[in-house]
Parts: structure tokens; C-alpha cells; sequence
């Protein structure tokens, strides 16, 4: 029998999920369920390298899992885990620090962007934040991780980590591919459509959890252009608003952009933005309502994040012994 490829991503509980977040990385999990071995976690060490509130940081882990499987993630299927209940990850992540370049660091989009956010809290994890990712995704060896278009540039980190790794030491490390969606990559602020979706900009951005006449509303207020046109085209430099909420439309819908196009021909925003809202506001609401069923289980999700936590541990301790027997540490 040949052996299902294995599938890797992590988000991080520092915020409510958004439907960046769907749209970008977990649809595309979902859809891939069947064909890989499928490996999905929680990222809660990565959010402390900006300050968390320790009540919130636990609600929103055990929502996020309980919106995981909402989504469609099923945990027969998929190892779904907190990232802090597997220790491998802390100790590759030192690894692998070591072998992170101070330069490649430097460079890394999220890093400037966060410590200018922060500037108050420059630490030295959110500086190595891309070593700890790397630890994450190598310690099980995946072929492909699947995210958003901004998390490219660490998943290539990554695979230059590997690269060095393994010119030194052999083929200890399975260099993994981003996968990154055609539609939904990038999905933009409703009010800033020149900024991605982030749960920084509440008022731009649809929660998972969000009530419908909320959604509709950001919806109603989304920021079109302001050309004399008023009509529904793609364009992504002259009309980035609607381009955004076509890309939406297109991810939820299937519909291509031409489809979409027809379907709103003289149209006008007016009509177009309410339809993009319901939508998203019909693809959410079972996903609302099952992750709201879910929650109120603590026993159910305790037995998922335990078995997964178990299974995640027993394939990174794999990768970690062969680790540290290539550096000379003395074994157990
Ligand atoms: P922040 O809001 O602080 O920028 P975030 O919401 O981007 O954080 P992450 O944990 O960084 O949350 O992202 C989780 C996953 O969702 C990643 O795979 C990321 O690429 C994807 N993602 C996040 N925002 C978007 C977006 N606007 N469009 C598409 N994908 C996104
Ligand atoms: N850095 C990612 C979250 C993340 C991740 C990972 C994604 C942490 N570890 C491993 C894929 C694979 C982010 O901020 N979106």
C-alpha cells in the first residue's frame, strides 16, 4: 500500500478565528482530508511572543479546536493537537536556533512587521519565531504545509533550514512545499482593502463566531472604490475593494470571476456587497453552530486534544532522536 503524503499547518490562538483564516489555510485542509495523513495544531507557544492573557489564550485554544472540527476537520481522520502539550516542539525549535542565520531572521516580513506593532516588547521569541515554526513543521515530516500567502516566506526559511541541516548531517529532514490556495490566499481588510484580513482591524475583519447581522453589516460598509463606475469588475490595481469581495464571493461559491461578473452585470456595489455578505453569513452559520455544540463538550474535546497530543508525540520524538544522535548528544 503506498504511504498518504503528510499534511502540516498551525494557526495561532491570539486571536478569533477570521475568515482569512478559513478562506486561507483550514477550507483547504478540510478538502484535503482524505488524500493525505493530516497533522493540524494549535500554535499557543508562538503567542507569547507578544502578551497574552492567560484566561483568554485557554478559551480561544479550545474554541479554535472546537472550530477546527466545525470547519469540517475531522479528528478520526486528522491529528489535531496543542502545540504546547508536545515538548518536541520547544526542543527543536533551540535546534534549529542554532542553525537559523541572525540575517535570515532580520528579514522576515512578520518580524518587522510585529516589532513595529510592539515596539515596547521587542523579545527575543518573536525574533526566532521562524526557528520554533521550523521545528514545528519538520519534526514530522511533511510534504506539504498549507497556509496563506504571508506565511510563504517562513515556510521557505524553512526549507533552507532543512537544506543546511541536512548538507551537514545527512537526509534527516523531508524538505516541505508550501501549498498555498488559488482563491482565498489572500483575503483583505473589508475597510482597508490595501491591508490583509487581521484581527487587528476589527471593523475590517468577519470573525467565525461573528453574529450574522454583524457580518452583514461589515459587509454593507465595506470599502468599494471610489471610480465613477459602480460596476462589478475585477481589477485588482483599479478596484481593489471589489476585487476583494469577488475573491470572497469566488472562494465561498466556486463561481469564477467572469461568472461573477455576469451574475452582477449592471448590478451596481449597492446590490453586490449585501450578496457577498450572505453569503459568507450561509457558510458560516453551520460552522457557528456546531463549534458552539462542540464547546459546550469539554470532556469531548479533552479526549481530542489528548489522543492528538499522543499521536503527535510518538512521530516528533521520531525526528527528535534521530536529531539528537546526529548532534553527538549522549542518548538516554
Ligand atoms: P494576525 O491577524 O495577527 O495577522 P492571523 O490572523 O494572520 O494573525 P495567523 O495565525 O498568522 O493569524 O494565520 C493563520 C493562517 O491563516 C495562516 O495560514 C495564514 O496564512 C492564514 N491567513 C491569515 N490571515 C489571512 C488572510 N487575510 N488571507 C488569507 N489567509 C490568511
Ligand atoms: N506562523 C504561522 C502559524 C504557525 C504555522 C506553524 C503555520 C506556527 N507554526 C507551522 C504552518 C506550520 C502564522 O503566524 N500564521
Amino acid at each position: 500500500m503506498d504511504e498518504k503524503k503528510v499534511m502540516l499547518s498551525g494557526i495561532q490562538p491570539s486571536g478569533d478565528l477570521h475568515l482569512g483564516n478559513y478562506l486561507g489555510a483550514i477550507k483547504n485542509w478540510v478538502a484535503r482530508t482524505d488524500e493525505f495523513d493530516n497533522y493540524y495544531f494549535m500554535a499557543d507557544m508562538h503567542t507569547i511572543t507578544v502578551r497574552q492573557n492567560p484566561a483568554d489564550l485557554r478559551r480561544r485554544t479550545l474554541e479554535q479546536l472546537a472550530l477546527y472540527i466545525a470547519c469540517g476537520l475531522d479528528p478520526e481522520k486528522n491529528t489535531l493537537f496543542i502545540q504546547s502539550h508536545v515538548h518536541q516542539h520547544a526542543e527543536l525549535g533551540w535546534v534549529l536556533q542554532c542553525y537559523t542565520m541572525f540575517g535570515e531572521l532580520s528579514r522576515m516580513t512578520q518580524f518587522k512587521d510585529k516589532s513595529a506593532k510592539h515596539k515596547e516588547n521587542i523579545n527575543g521569541g518573536l525574533f526566532a519565531y521562524p526557528s520554533l515554526m521550523a521545528a514545528d513543521i519538520l519534526l514530522y515530516q511533511p510534504d506539504f504545509v498549507p497556509v496563506g500567502e504571508d506565511q510563504k516566506q517562513h515556510c521557505e526559511l524553512t526549507r533552507d533550514v532543512a537544506q543546511r541541516f541536512n548538507s551537514v548531517y545527512g537526509d534527516v529532514f523531508k524538505i516541505p512545499e508550501p501549498y498555498i490556495p488559488k482563491a482565498g490566499a489572500r483575503v483583505m481588510s473589508l475597510n482597508a482593502p490595501d491591508s490583509k484580513m487581521s484581527k487587528s482591524l476589527p471593523e475590517g475583519c468577519i470573525f467565525l463566531m461573528e453574529k450574522p447581522e454583524d457580518i452583514q453589516r461589515k459587509f454593507k460598509r465595506a470599502i468599494t472604490d471610489s471610480d465613477t463606475e459602480n460596476c462589478v469588475r475585477y481589477d485588482p490595481a483599479a478596484k481593489p475593494g471589489v476585487a476583494n469581495l469577488m475573491s470572497i464571493y469566488s472562494a465561498i461559491t466556486g463561481s469564477t470571476y467572469e461568472q461573477i461578473e455576469a451574475e452582477f452585470a449592471g448590478c451596481g456595489y449597492g446590490k453586490f456587497k449585501p450578496a457577498v455578505g450572505d453569503a459568507v453569513v450561509e457558510c458560516l452559520r453551520p460552522i457557528r453552530e456546531e463549534a458552539t455544540r462542540i464547546l459546550a463538550d469539554k470532556a469531548y474535546l479533552e479526549s481530542v486534544y489528548k489522543a492528538g497530543a499522543e499521536k503527535a508525540s510518538y512521530v516528533a520524538n521520531k525526528t527528535l532522536r534521530k536529531v539528537y544522535k546526529k548532534l553527538g548528544f549522549v542518548a538516554r
